[in-house]
């Protein structure tokens, strides 16, 4: 009979198939030759090669992936699956939690009671949570005192913004409001999040809450672990969704909210009519498809969401008086949105773009502006023209594009700037507290959350994708030199054997966009300072400096074009990221790079009679007219990672089970291209391949009860042999290294167990344990 290396008739497999699902369970039937099985499945019987078979467990669910019987990323997948349907939507890997969005409420599940339950428990003793992962960090923190970070990532929609709300929580529970100020203090982070949410989030295709924006919430800690101080830094709010979305989404919920929430009177102030709100176009859209739509689910939770804005600014120290103020400038915003409508009759060159003299009023009276400079602004630009030994300023008329352009960006930048002033505003009031407080001579530690977009591949992707899947790319790298390299580099240090596997490096493709933000600087500049340039040459060049270079080649290539899909040239490239290819559109690139406004704007601004809208001007006063976006960006990111380099780094990957936001749908291809794209599969190898558990010396004097009291004037190495011995833990499952003791998935678990029992060991075994190695 012939005979396979690894498996044997009747061995039950998983075989990779083509259809809906990525795995069919089945059975081995036959060996052929040349390591080709037949596998018997439930429908169908399957020839496949014996290395695309993956081995089963039957009935194997676990809470952690690494006490899988077979490890794979078939049983993985099936793993998270089974937990799913049985809404057990945490599974660990060893020290990462995943977690599987399952779009409702699960009863029981958070809370203070729960909290409770999880307080001071090491993980592994109640079923994986977030709250389980928050306690060790916080209870590290406390003792270790190292800073900790959590990193939440996933796609559009698999629930990090919400999983970082459930860790939040637990820090709130857990962190004490002994006083005053420490109760404050959690209110005031606690509040700033629905602020956020009104302001940064909006109603995606993928996501009726999607974030529209990376944030990295900190809390700080004195050395009892009472929490002292906060803080949140926002990166990169995509300002283009104010005046563009696609109809099938929405703007920011913050104008929904207003429409919805505000009170008659102040309304008809601002002239604003909710039944009307399609007719404004920042806020058309088909989200909410019929009026009987928005008067039913959205309407109700805009008005909801409305009153706990309200509530939430009242907490973070806003009266009602700058309410009011913010409002006014997003009813401002709304009509200033609407003289995009205006027209120009094109063949005349001279005459200026029409615009609705009363739409130009309302705009123009909430923010402050006098009529005739906002339509000047917008209608005309100033050219300066050097003549021998003089100047002189010129006015010329706008194209109707560029007339767009102008208006578009005054309104991005009103907004932009009045989010970042929240945010502002927010991290102010956490000063006051300390202020009150008085002064504080004490170290802080801190405990960071990270929940930032996930990697994306829409339809059309632009700068922000690229700024986006730049940060992913960043924090996957991250991660593999965290966990894995750490790893290596450990069983290295404790002279343990390592078996090393290749590792996945994100550096050529993070220096192939490097350049391209390099080469988008030079250009954006270069535009700015009134040289012809073009997002086309910038496309040009990019691809050209791209193929220049062996390595990046393969990273960053012009699109191949189809008979089917003509691509213009140079309108794009195609980017090769660890979660796969994404094409780029560079339209537009030029002045999405550039934070400057138009200096016509910028005076617009700087000259309102609204105090709101004048201090929201531009604070940098050199008179440079370019100052780069992706450079800033570029940097926070840099900041970002230098904090993240002095935490302890706690994981949580975040699935999104199917594209319809539904309940109890798992859709298996989507979920596997989500474990392969987070490294899970990877990690799950090195970690299983050895020691997942591993303790320094000095932690296992925890088990000190365990053995007589005789045995502690022995040395920590020969202590932790003996009780290892005393308790017959298999030889195969335990290594000890020169500072720390290595166990296999499980032991842990078994001497924790032990210890919680209060057991005692054998004492004819002790005997002859003192015989042997003492
Ligand atoms: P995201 O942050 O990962 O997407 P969210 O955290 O906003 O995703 O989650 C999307 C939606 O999934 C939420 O609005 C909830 O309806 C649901 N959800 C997520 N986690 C849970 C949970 N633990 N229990 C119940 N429902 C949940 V984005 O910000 O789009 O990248 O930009
Ligand atoms: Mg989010």
């Amino acid at each position: 009979m012939l005979q396979s290396k690894e498996f044997q008739v009747d061995d039950l497999v998983y075989v990779p198939c083509e259809g809906k699902a990525p795995f069919l369970r089945g059975r081995v039937q036959a060996l052929r030759e040349d390591e080709v099985l037949v596998v018997q499945t439930e429908h169908a019987t399957i020839t496949a090669a014996s290395t695309e078979l993956r081995r089963c467990f039957d009935g194997d669910v676990c809470q952690d992936n690494t006490s899988l019987v077979y490890l794979n990323d078939a049983t993985i997948l099936q793993n998270l699956k089974a937990r799913h349907q049985a809404d057990d939507i945490y599974t660990y890997t060893a020290s990462v939690l995943l977690a599987v969005n399952p779009y409702h409420d699960i009863e029981g599940l958070y809370g203070p009671e729960q909290c409770a339950r999880y307080r001071g428990k090491h993980i592994g003793a109640l079923p994986p949570h977030p709250y389980a992962i928050a306690d060790a960090a916080y209870r590290a923190l406390v003792r270790e005192h190292r800073n900790q970070g959590f990193i939440i990532s996933g796609e559009s929609g698999a629930g990090k913004t919400e999983t970082a709300k459930i860790v939040m929580q637990y820090l709130g529970y857990v962190s004490g409001s002994s006083n005053n100020i420490t109760a404050q203090i959690q209110q005031r982070i606690l509040q700033a999040q629905p602020i956020l949410e009104s302001f940064g989030n909006a109603v995606t295709m993928r996501n009726n809450n999607s974030s529209r924006f990376g944030k990295y919430k900190r809390f700080f800690f004195d050395e009892t672990g009472t929490l002292m101080d906060a803080g949140v830094t926002t990166y990169l709010l995509e300002s283009s969704r104010v005046v563009m979305h696609s109809s099938s989404e929405r703007t920011y919920h913050c104008f929904y909210e207003m429409l919805s929430g505000l009170p008659k009177e102040k309304l008809l102030r601002w002239h604003l009519e909710p039944t009307k709100r399609k007719r404004h176009l920042l806020l058309a859209s088909d989200a909410e498809d019929t009026d009987e739509k928005w008067h039913g689910e959205f309407q109700e939770r805009d008005a909801k969401n409305f009153r706990r804005l309200c509530d939430a600014l009242a907490v973070v120290g806003f009266s009602q008086d700058d309410m009011d103020s913010t409002f006014q400038v997003l009813a401002g915003l709304v009509h200033l949105g609407d003289l995009s409508l205006a027209e120009r009759d094109e063949g005349d060159e001279t005459s200026t773009v029409q615009l609705d003299e009363e739409i130009l009023a309302k705009a123009a009276g909430l923010l402050g502006m006098d009529a005739t400079e906002l339509a000047g602004a917008l209608r005309r630009r100033k050219v300066r023209v050097t003549h021998p030994g003089r100047e002189s300023l010129h006015e010329v008329p706008r194209t109707t594009a560029q007339f767009r352009h102008a208006l578009h960006s005054l309104i991005k930048a009103l907004y932009k700037r009045l989010f970042e002033r929240l945010v502002f505003r927010i991290n102010g009031s956490f000063q006051e507290l300390q202020a009150a407080r008085g002064h504080c001579e004490e170290e802080l530690r801190e405990i960071g959350i990270l929940d930032i977009y996930g990697f994306e591949r829409l339809q059309r992707n632009s700068f922000e994708q690229l700024c986006i899947n730049l940060a992913n790319e960043r924090l996957q790298q991250y991660f593999v030199e965290n966990v894995l390299v750490a790893e290596e580099a450990l069983y290295r240090r404790e002279g343990l054997p390592w078996y090393g596997l290749q590792l996945p490096d994100s550096t050529p493709v993070v220096s192939a966009i490097s350049q391209t933000f390099r080469i988008l600087d030079e250009c954006s500049q270069q535009l700015a300072k009134g040289f012809e340039k073009t997002d086309e040459s910038f496309c040009q060049k990019t691809v050209d400096e791209a193929q220049k270079d062996p390595e990046r080649r393969e990273l960053l290539r012009a699109p191949r074009t189809s008979k089917k899909r003509p691509t213009l040239m140079n309108e794009g490239f195609v980017v090769k990221h660890y979660a796969g290819q994404v094409e780029y559109s560079t339209k537009g690139w030029l002045d999405k790079n550039n934070d400057r406004l138009l200096p016509e704007c910028e005076e617009l601004i700087c000259d309102s009679t609204f105090e709101l809208v004048a201090s929201l001007k531009d604070d940098d006063q050199g008179k440079a007219p370019f100052r780069s976006i992706s450079k800033k960006y570029c940097t926070d990111l840099e900041h970002l990672l230098q904090t993240l380099s002095t935490c302890q780094l706690h994981y949580i990957r975040c699935f999104k089970p199917n594209d319809f936001q539904q309940a109890a749908v798992f859709d298996e291809q989507l979920v596997l291209d989500q474990i392969v794209q987070c490294g899970t599969v990877e990690l799950v190898k090195i970690m299983h391949d050895g020691y997942p558990n591993r303790c320094r010396f000095q932690e296992m004097l925890r088990f000190r009860d365990l053995l007589p009291e005789s045995f502690q004037r022995y040395g920590t190495r020969t202590f932790i042999e003996a009780l290892l011995l005393a308790y017959n833990v298999p030889k195969e499952d335990w290594a000890l290294g020169t500072s720390r003791l290595f166990l296999r998935a499980g032991q842990l678990k078994a001497l924790e167990d032990l210890r919680s029992a209060g057991a005692a060991p054998d004492p004819v075994r002790l005997q002859q344990i003192v015989r042997r190695i003492i």
